[in-house]
């Protein structure tokens, strides 16, 4: 037990006062509103197999927040919110990321909209989960994780991870994910991403 939060009495010491967070559940955001982050496609290029142009300031997702010490004694909660778009047939989605600590888990329940959470590991195997409103995907330690929005309305949902896990994108971004989700004949399909590297 961390030493700090242990009394002489051998009692449990609180360091942080509960709180309490409301998620609009009819638009994703956090009341109050703390740390808000947005992903524009032209920060995406090369995530997408289709060229985008990295001045476009079209808005492809939105993260807020709840802020907490960033240490593994505490859970960071955020609400993601995807918007509906295709970059050719490629449905919008996140950057994606390993942890950098990547023994450290993550949950996400599904608030609304039809996404789908690819997953995949350093040996290259993959997984598709999906993530509707109620869906809650476990994201085990060692799994890359990416949302993607596969239907028409915005994808909204709520992480939950261990606080000192931290985002490794370098790595994805070198290599990709083995599989991308595309809307072939009207339909999400989950096809073999050629441009992977293991
Ligand atoms: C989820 C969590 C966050 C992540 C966000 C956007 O809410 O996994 O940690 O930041 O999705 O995904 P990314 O960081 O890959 O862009
Ligand atoms: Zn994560």
């Amino acid at each position: 037990m961390h030493a700090r939060t242990l009394c002489e009495d051998g009692l449990v010491q609180p360091e942080l006062e509960p709180f309490a967070t409301r998620v609009a559940l009819e638009t994703g955001a956090l009341e109050p509103e703390r740390q808000v982050s947005e992903r524009r496609l032209g920060e995406m290029a090369g995530l997408y197999a289709a060229p985008v142009a990295t001045s476009s300031t079209i808005l492809v997702y939105r993260v807020s927040t709840v802020p907490v010490p960033e240490r593994s004694s505490d859970l960071l909660c955020c609400t993601t919110v995807i918007e509906p778009g295709l970059v050719d047939d490629e449905y919008f989605m996140t950057a994606g990321h390993y942890h950098a600590m990547r023994d450290r888990a993550e949950t996400y329940l599904g608030l609304a909209g039809s996404g789908l959470v690819i997953l995949a590991d350093e040996a290259g195997r993959w997984r598709a989960l999906p993530l509707r409103a109620g869906d809650l995907a476990y994201i085990p330690g060692g799994w890359a994780h990416r949302t993607v929005n596969a239907g028409d309305d915005q994808v909204r949902f709520l992480s939950t991870w261990i606080a000192d896990a931290g985002h490794d994108y370098a790595t994805i971004r070198a290599r990709g994910f083995p599989v991308r989700v595309v809307r072939r004949a009207g339909e999400p399909a989950v096809v073999e991403n050629a441009a992977f590297r293991r």
